[in-house]
């Protein structure tokens, strides 16, 4: 009778100390079986100088209706003890029993850690606080933890750089890149230089919808920090030890600065601030006033920013001008520089040596590579790894930010179910899964320049805070995962279950994550040569296609498309244990057709840069709505495309729906000319002309024979558009022929 007592209470125990949900979870935890201690009051005991940290403990109990008192029941000490060199920075330890909650560390960095733990341990039931009983040793695995927001291309206020500095902390990354200048605004006031937030600050109309589809408000947009917002977001940062990096962008992306001050451009201007995104040819021109310019700014910037780097951009900066510019002749020719590449260079270095003097350190994207990196400069490798490795190799720092990986402006599901973004498919599993150190680096001792990993937060198409917050979220949480517990240190499934109740608590604060990846993953896909859908998801999942059908098991993930009906289909697909809220549903449109189970073979392998799924992505059921996604389109440059189709057997076909594509901003052309020829044994072909075509939709062509045509072959002959017209962009280079999802009835 007592042993099933004691049982019982050591059952009822453990199921309330159910994992912790810290995330980045701890190098070391271990949960004690008493019951988690119940808070009715505190008081904090800290040694000398630890006032900031207690100060910040106590606001967050306040905040969270904890009382605070010098008698409090239990004590929550802050112990800083002698440095220890053989302790990882940022190390600390912490201790929670029924005698209080004790936090050591060697540093003030790691006691703030584990305030961070102690207060995401947190837990409340009924009104009532509870410490869970655990014994934690912890570090970082890399140094630089950080995640970038542009508020160039859309401008948020200092309240919200506060909150998103919060969540920094919370996840106890440690920087903060502000990237504070662009071709669509310049945020930060330059005393020196009024004119830069007067006019640069302000642009006279926006890009809407996506870029591809070049359309404009013209609604006055703008916004800038004073020198006073400046020092107050980077006060409130280093309260929470977080280092602000600025970015102020030259040679490139310097359209709003030219706008303000177009005597240190090329020509002369004039500019208006970018109403566009995307790549600007007027960039900085490298004469003395133009640096001098830049001496004055940034010796502000060091003067508001006490950190040791100054990001200086670097990246996308187009040599057009300087190659059609006196100045810049004058200035190759003088300092014995072979082309554009060198020319960047020398305004790196140049650069490189004002900040060096003043005991600062330049860190740029990884095209300050090109041309020869300057002596001293930190890496930022955005366009893929390489720059990274290159960087490293040179025995140069890195901070790794691939557009693969940590891009948070991608698509982080399926794009038919998210709101507008850049392109790219980014998902929360595969954050979780990234190593910064790059395979060809690891194990080697160069891997030691690699000082962590960044989230790129891009606001082209984040207008608000809620969706810088929804891209951001929980993306920035794998990335914590991966640079503080450690690469590879955490399975999926187990990371989403502690993730769970901390996306439940921001939503309860009104910050809200996306749930995307709690919704089942639909795919094309195809099993044993057939096509159909391919879902991912944690839990077991049934699925309907349209309304009014009983639902079906998801059996193996997997959902063929054998016995539809011909025609558009919707599926749906949801957790079988039930619909909890609307994330938890997917839908995709799929289309039955004949061609799904033809064998498809073309001319010529389409390009390595639009592979899509090889030839089944243009007969797996699913058109692409959206051009960005590479993966949903072939692609062919300059080619001209044949498609042939064997049924099988012969069958009588009457429509044809050709998935095609225009985007002549982005070099895209619909087919010159198409024909059709049938065949019944694939020797002997007929053109077969349709009666009626419609090729008013610019994404679907159709062609139609509505009595019908027997054939067993289709050949699909599309003619290139071929050379790009002069006055067009990309004038004389070839033209994309983009195809997708052609369905035949
Ligand atoms: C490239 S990343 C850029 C940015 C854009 C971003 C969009 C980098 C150094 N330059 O200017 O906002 O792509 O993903």
């Amino acid at each position: 009778m007592k042993h099933t007592g004691v049982l019982l209470l050591l059952v009822f125990a453990l199921r309330l100390v159910a994992q912790p949900s810290l995330i980045p979870y701890p190098q070391k935890l271990q949960s004690s079986p008493i019951a988690p201690l119940a808070l009715s009051s505190v008081h904090i005991e800290r040694s000398a100088s630890v006032q900031q940290e207690a100060d910040f403990l106590k606001a967050q109990l306040l905040q969270r209706g904890i009382p605070v008192s010098k008698d409090g029941a239990f004590p929550l000490r802050l112990n800083r003890i002698q440095p220890d060199t053989l302790l990882p920075e940022g190390w600390y330890q912490l201790k929670s029993n029924a005698q209080g909650c004790f936090i050591t560390a060697c540093s003030n960095q790691g006691l703030f850690y584990g305030v961070q733990s102690l207060l995401a341990l947190l837990q409340e039931q009924s009104g009532q606080w509870h410490l869970p009983a655990v014994e934690i040793t912890d570090y970082p695995q890399f140094a630089w933890r950080g995640m970038h927001l542009d508020v160039s291309r859309h401008f948020f206020p200092v309240s919200f750089i506060k909150q998103y500095i919060d969540l920094l902390a919370q996840h106890k990354m440690n920087r903060f890149h502000w990237h504070l200048t662009d071709d669509q605004g310049w945020r930060i006031e330059i005393k020196a230089f009024p004119r830069l937030t007067a006019v640069g600050a302000w642009r006279k109309g926006s890009m809407i919808g996506h870029y591809s589809e070049q359309r404009f408000d013209s609604l006055r947009y703008g916004g800038f920090y004073t020198q006073d917002d400046i020092r107050e977001v980077v006060a409130y940062a280093a309260q929470r030890h977080i280092t602000v990096v600025p970015e102020i962008e030259m040679p490139g992306h310097a359209q709003a600065a030219l706008a303000a001050y177009p005597q240190y451009s090329c020509t002369g201007g004039p500019f208006e601030v970018a109403q566009g995104w995307g790549v600007f040819d007027d960039v900085f021109c490298p004469t003395d006033s133009t640096f001098a310019f830049l001496e004055q700014v940034l010796k502000e910037v060091m003067d508001l920013f006490p950190g040791e780097f100054i990001h200086i951009g670097g990246d996308e900066c187009p040599k057009t001008r300087w190659e059609a510019c006196p100045k810049c002749k004058a200035r190759m020719q003088q300092e014995g520089l072979a082309d554009g590449h060198a020319l960047q260079s020398y305004f790196i270095r140049r650069i490189e040596k004002f900040l060096n003097a003043r005991g600062r350190q330049i860190i740029g994207w990884d095209e300050i590579l090109e041309g020869g990196l300057a002596p001293n400069a930190a890496v930022m490798s955005w366009r893929g790894t390489e720059g990274g490795i290159a960087a490293a190799k040179l025995q140069h720092k890195v901070v790794m930010s691939p557009g693969t990986h940590c891009y948070f402006d991608h698509y982080q599901a399926d794009p038919r179910q998210e709101n507008l973004a850049i392109g790219g498919y980014t998902t929360l599993e595969k954050v979780l899964a990234y190593h910064p150190v790059p395979d060809a680096l690891r194990g080697t001792p160069e891997a030691q320049w690699i000082m962590g990993a960044q989230g790129n937060v891009w606001t082209e198409y984040m207008y608000t805070e809620a969706d810088v917050l929804r891209m951001a979220l929980p993306r920035m949480s794998a990335l914590a995962e991966v640079l503080w517990t450690g690469p590879g240190q955490t399975a999926y499934p187990e990371f989403l279950k502690r993730l769970n109740p901390i996306c439940s608590k921001w939503e309860a604060q009104d910050l809200h994550p996306s749930r995307s990846a709690w919704r089942p993953e639909l795919f094309p896909e195809t099993r044993q040569g057939m096509p159909g859908i391919g879902v991912r998801h944690a839990e077991p999942c049934t699925y309907v296609v349209d309304t009014g059908q009983q639902p079906k098991a998801v059996l193996d993930g997997f959902i063929p498309l054998q016995g539809l009906k011909a025609g558009q289909h919707q599926l749906i697909v949801a957790p079988q244990r039930g619909v909890q809220a609307t994330y938890t549903v997917s839908r995709i449109q799929c289309n039955a057709h004949k061609a799904l189970f033809a064998k498809l073979s073309l001319n010529h392998v389409p390009s390595k840069y639009y592979p899509g799924d090889g030839e089944r992505t243009l007969h797996d059921g699913i058109r692409a709505v959206l051009p960005r996604v590479n993966r949903e389109w072939l692609a062919w440059s300059g080619e001209d495309v044949e498609l042939t189709y064997d049924f099988g057997q012969s069958d009588t076909l009457h429509r044809i729906e050709l998935g095609v594509f225009h985007d002549p901003g982005n070099w895209i052309y619909h087919p010159k000319s198409y024909r059709f020829e049938v065949s019944m044994d694939g020797q002997t072909w007929q053109t077969w002309v349709p009666e009626r075509s419609d090729l008013k939709d610019a994404r679907m062509w159709v062609f139609e024979n509505p009595g019908g045509f027997r054939a067993r072959y289709l050949r699909i002959r599309l003619q290139n558009a071929g050379t790009i017209p002069n006055g067009a962009p990309g004038a004389g280079k070839n033209a994309w022929l983009f195809l997708d999802e052609i369905a035949v009835y």
